[in-house]
């Protein structure tokens, strides 16, 4: 089954919306597998934004997820990365429309919330950043019947 993912950054842990966050998967149907609250270092953020090392907001993009505690998760479920890019919505929350987690709690875009993997490269590459394998539980959900 595929795995994404899904990080509440520390302007999301501040704002009480973890439990909201993690509500909306769960009842979207996807199934988590992982999860912890967490500092991310600089030395991980670097390395989990890597592809924006050029870009002019880096600097300030790393020291933001590092301000505060982070909430890890992986999600697994049937096209779950693309599903739950939209269940985010648009980077920029100028551009995400109304019901996506962004577009209903973020204001700018340098404190937008939530990240999410954006294919099925990047989220195997962000699992294997955050999560050892011992932390990623596999277990059987009697529910799945009713959802697949
Ligand atoms: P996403 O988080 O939707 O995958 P991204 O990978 O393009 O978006 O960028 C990573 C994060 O960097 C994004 O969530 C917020 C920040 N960011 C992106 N563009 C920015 C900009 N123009 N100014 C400030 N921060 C930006
Ligand atoms: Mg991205």
């Amino acid at each position: 089954m595929e795995k994404t993912f899904l990080m509440v950054k520390p302007d999301g842990v501040q704002r009480q919306l973890i439990g909201d966050i993690v509500s909306r998967f769960e009842k979207k149907g996807f199934q988590l597998v992982g999860a912890k609250l967490m500092q991310i270092s600089t030395e991980l953020a670097e390395k989990h934004y890597g592809e924006h090392k050029e870009r002019p907001f880096f600097g300030e993009l790393v020291s933001f997820i590092t301000s505060g505690p982070v909430f890890a998760m992986v999600w697994q479920g049937e096209n779950v990365i693309a599903t739950a890019r939209q269940m985010m919505g648009a980077t920029n929350p100028k551009d995400s429309a109304p019901g996506t987690i962004r577009g209903e709690y973020a204001a700018t875009v340098s404190k937008n919330i939530i990240h999410g993997s954006d294919s099925p490269e990047s989220a195997e590459r962000e699992i294997g950043l955050f999560f050892s394998q011992e932390e990623l539980i596999e277990y059987t959900r009697l529910i799945n019947e009713w959802i697949y």
